[in-house]
């Protein structure tokens, strides 16, 4: 599972190209100013990628367009990751099953000491596992 989170935690680092320091990575993420990143700026950070890989712009993502939102080998995982997130059944992904996902990723791989919060340091460990 490893993989999975680093898909989506590698187009965070992308998303934030200008942020290379754990502590600007924050707060590019930080909207709220309180100089900490919690699940819900997480996610709104995921929300703002859908557009970006809704390819046929209805909103919601098919298989291929949830399998370009991760990246490296997670997307051979894809497939799977695919239906364990679609929860709610159907073709495509709602925004509120890729969150879903999102908030998994974050309260199972992100928020290591579980204070709802991703910290320089969780972000570090996580980006050193990447490297
Ligand atoms: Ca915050
Ligand atoms: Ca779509
Ligand atoms: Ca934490």
């Amino acid at each position: 599972m490893r993989r999975i989170l680093l898909a989506g935690l590698a187009l965070l680092a992308s998303g934030a190209a200008s942020a290379q320091q754990p502590g600007m990575v924050i707060q590019f993420l930080d909207k709220n100013g309180d100089g900490k990143c919690d699940l819900n700026e997480y996610l709104g950070y995921q929300v703002g990628r859908i557009a970006t890989v809704d390819k046929d712009g209805d909103g919601e993502l098919n298989l291929g367009e949830f399998r370009e939102s991760l990246q490296g080998k997670s997307k051979m995982n894809a497939a799977a990751l695919y239906q364990s997130t679609n929860t709610e059944g159907g073709r495509t992904l709602s925004q509120k099953e890729f969150l879903g996902y999102h908030a998994w990723v974050f309260k199972q791989f992100v928020d290591t000491d579980k204070d709802g919060f991703m910290s320089e340091e969780e972000w570090s460990k996580i980006m050193a596992k990447a490297g």
